[in-house]
């Protein structure tokens, strides 16, 4: 029998880490160069893993997006804890994503942690700190670590994420393709809209509220409307924590969560390529980061 041309694949699992709020997420779109992961100016905007793929001719990257480390309050903040660990387990390669600083206690307990480990550290945001600041950082990293590389990058001007590709792709080993070659993401549609959904809350309303917020897929359905397009049905629970909350969500006459609903619809669309109407409710669930039963019915942790 005559053997077609074998084409010897190429692979990696790359975990991103690091403290909240420094670019974690940006980092991992820029990679993929999708949107996989919803990104926020606050902290603990990602919750669970996020997994982000990467394919080109003969090679496939796994990347996981973590949640930033923190000082958990409350049995959610233990849930995205546990997360970061799983997620450094058993991967080829750990992504430290940091600002451009001294290393504070987060990264440094998190190197405690890599000893032998393949790290590359990441120094982001170079776009909005003077030239010495990052040399300095780089300094006082390499002095503590032995890194596999360090490179400064700006995830949010897309500079340097070649010099990180380039990195990666050297070090990944044969093997198979863990995911089918034409997908970016394992997270489903459902999920992502509900990202979407959260993201927008996150974005438009401050301090606590956008913390306590889950949302819940209610329904989710295709349709072909009357002049033959396709169309999509959404109906998203969104749960926050206390009464007053709730009010503040739907806001005066309902604008706020009009607001909230028509930028995610838009990305809706966008990721769906359909049209998308999207109806959300604002129910309470009292102190629901705290409650184990809640937090599994919500499904943010079930894979
Ligand atoms: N100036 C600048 N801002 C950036 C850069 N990368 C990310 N940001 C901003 O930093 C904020 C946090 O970005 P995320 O990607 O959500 O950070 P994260 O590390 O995933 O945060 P958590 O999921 O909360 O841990 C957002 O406002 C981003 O726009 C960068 O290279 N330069
Ligand atoms: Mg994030």
């Amino acid at each position: 029998m005559e053997k077609g041309v074998e084409i010897k694949m190429k692979s990696a699992f790359i975990t991103v880490c690091g403290r909240a709020n420094v670019g974690k997420s940006t980092l991992m779109n820029a990679l993929i160069g999708e949107k996989v992961s919803i990104i926020s100016n606050k902290p603990q905007t990602t919750r669970n893993k996020i997994t982000g793929i990467y394919n080109a001719s003969g090679v496939q990257l796994v990347f996981i997006d973590t949640p930033g480390i923190h000082e958990p309050k409350n049995k959610l903040g233990e849930h995205m804890l546990k997360e970061i660990g799983a997620a450094l387990d058993e991967v080829d390669i750990i992504l430290l994503v940091a600002e451009c600083r001294k290393p504070g206690r987060q990264e440094m307990n998190l190197l405690s942690r890599f000893r032998g480990r393949t790290v590359i550290l990441v120094l982001n945001k170079i776009d909005k700190v003077p030239k010495k600041d990052v040399a300095e950082a780089i300094m006082a990293y390499s002095d503590i670590f032995e890194f596999r590389s360090v490179v400064p990058v700006s995830a949010l001007k897309k500079d340097g994420i070649d010099i990180i590709m380039n990195e990666i792709l050297a070090l990944a080993e044969d093997g198979e393709a863990y995911y089918p070659e034409d997908s970016y993401t394992s997270q489903t549609v459902r999920q992502m809209a509900s990202e979407i959904v959260r993201e927008k809350i996150l974005r438009n309303m401050y301090e606590e509220i956008p913390h306590g917020i889950a949302v819940e897929p209610i329904v989710f359905r295709e349709r072909q409307n009357k002049n033959g397009e396709t169309v999509t049905d959404i109906v998203m629970n969104i749960i926050c924590e206390r009464e007053a909350h709730k009010g503040m969500i739907i806001g005066k006459n309902g604008n706020m969560l009009k607001k909230i609903a028509s930028y995610a619809r838009e990305d809706i669309e966008k990721l769906l390529q359909t049209k998308v109407y999207l109806e959300c409710h604002v129910k309470v669930k009292e102190n629901w980061r705290d409650n184990e039963k809640i937090i599994n019915e919500l499904g943010i942790y079930n894979e």
